[in-house]
């Protein structure tokens, strides 16, 4: 018989199922074992009366079992109020032990707050047993759906890019370099520059989910070495606006479908409040955010650190955009150019055409109207030293390109600040940082 979720059982009062799981709990009494069942989507109690003859086998059989052994279990759905685990139980005919735990686990999973996080980390599959930790992973896997079930509903098509790649598209510095046969190949930061080739190619809307590369030597929360980045592109834009109103559309329909799937779940386990943004999304430029900064809230930064956001002024964004305009989210605009990526459009004072996106205190994308015109695009990369690694970029733009812009949303800390954990070591399925590659 096959195994049904253990969170389907009430749809099967009085019949016989089979379910599979981890042994969860096991109490040993005198007339009777109550043996918690958990599999990703709930958990059950098997009820064994020890009196009953033909039960006698799977009681020997549990009272030796170690609980996180793997069990499948055959047995009626019997509704019963009295049970307190969701007023039913099972009454089993059969139980197969499929795997055998070690008596002792490395930790207890059920109670972390003693546990150090890298030991957590360094046996993460035990640490996602937890069943506040499993949800962040729910909960992310429906983030990444709604995302996408909103930009296939406006007819964006997904493509996946390579990671291996000749030439680095967000900065040299920040790229791991990977032998490739007798030469050398890098991991790709960005699915950049094909994003752009996308729309080179005449695609007027793509997107793409997956993992991005930063050889970034920084242990802060928010910083990981491999993360997974949610990048979206799109043709015949006017301007950068029509790419903030596109992403603030993406956040609020997200989060519309997160808040009413899981709200009450989010205060109760993370307690956290998910607020569905209002649309549109306020914007501020960089030089406005200083000014009301230190008008506000007295926050003085030297004017040689004004090029971008310090991580003190970011915090404080949050602060400023819920005083300011009720708000939780708050688009940066007009940063300086030369301190941006060289594929970037700017104006004729040298400003961004694009923006960052800081939630919670934290920026969560980078976005722009990129640079489509060859002579300009070809002049941007030359000031930042590129010629030779970017001719295959630029010749993107030398055969007819429209214009374009697009943005890139880092999950793993949506993830972080949506359920308020400490750093995207928790939120990240498995991380990646300085000191850590293993398990
Ligand atoms: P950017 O470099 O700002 O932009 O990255 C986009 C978003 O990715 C997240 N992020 C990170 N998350 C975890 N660890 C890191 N080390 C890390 N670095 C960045 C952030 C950030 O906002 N190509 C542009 C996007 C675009 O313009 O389309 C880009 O990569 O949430």
């Amino acid at each position: 018989m096959k195994s049904i979720s253990i969170k389907e059982l009430s749809n099967y009062y009085d019949k016989e199922v089979t379910i599979s799981g981890f042994v969860d709990n096991i109490r040993n009494l005198q007339w009777v074992q109550f043996v918690i069942i958990r599999d990703d989507t709930s958990k059950v109690q098997v009820t064994i009366e020890k009196s009953e003859e033909s039960n006698k086998e799977m009681v020997e059989l549990i009272e030796s079992l170690p609980l996180e052994s793997t069990v499948k279990i055959t047995g009626k759905v019997v509704e019963s109020p009295k049970v307190k685990l969701n007023g039913m139980e099972i009454i089993p005919s059969s139980i197969e032990v499929t795997s055998k735990s070690d008596e002792e686990l490395p930790f207890n999973f059920k109670d972390l707050n003693n546990v150090n996080l890298d030991t957590r980390l360094d046996y993460r599959f035990i640490d996602l047993r937890n069943d506040k930790n499993m949800l962040i992973f729910k909960i992310q896997s429906d983030i990444t759906k709604y995302m996408r079930e909103f930009l296939y509903e406006k007819e964006f098509t997904e493509i996946h890019t390579p990671k291996l790649i000749g030439t680095a598209s967000e900065s040299g510095s920040e790229v791991f370099e990977v032998k490739y046969f007798d030469d050398k190949a890098y991991l790709a930061q960005s699915p950049q520059f094909y994003k752009q080739m996308a729309m080179a190619s005449g695609f007027n809307k793509i997107f793409e989910v997956a993992p991005v590369f930063r050889a970034e030597n920084s242990n802060t929360s928010r910083h990981a070495t491999e993360f997974t980045s949610f990048d979206v592109e799109m043709s015949y834009i006017d301007s950068s606006q029509d790419v903030m109103d596109l992403e603030a559309e993406l956040i609020a329909y997200t989060f519309d479908k997160i808040s009413k799937k899981y709200k009450d779940k989010i205060k109760e386990v993370f307690n956290m409040d998910i607020v569905v943004p209002k649309l549109p999304f306020p914007r501020l430029s960089l030089s406005d955010i200083y000014k009301e900064l230190e008008e506000r809230y007295n926050y003085k930064v030297d004017e040689s650190e004004k090029t971008d956001l310090t991580t003190e002024a970011e915090k404080l964004c949050y602060k400023l955009s819920k005083d300011k305009f009720n708000h939780e989210f708050l688009f940066v605009t007009d940063y300086p150019a030369d301190k941006r990526a060289f594929y970037h459009m700017r104006d004729e004072n040298g400003l961004l055409l694009g923006y960052d996106l800081i939630w919670r205190g934290v920026e969560i994308t980078s976005g722009a109207q990129r640079e489509h015109r060859y002579e300009e695009v070809v002049k941007n990369a030359e000031s930042k030293g590129l010629k030779d690694d970017v001719k295959f970029y630029l010749e993107f733009f030398k055969y007819g390109c429209p214009p374009h812009g697009g943005f890139g949303i880092g999950l793993d800390r949506l993830t972080m600040l949506l359920l308020g954990v400490p750093s995207v070591k928790e939120s990240q399925f498995l991380f990646r940082g300085p000191n850590r590659l293993n398990p």
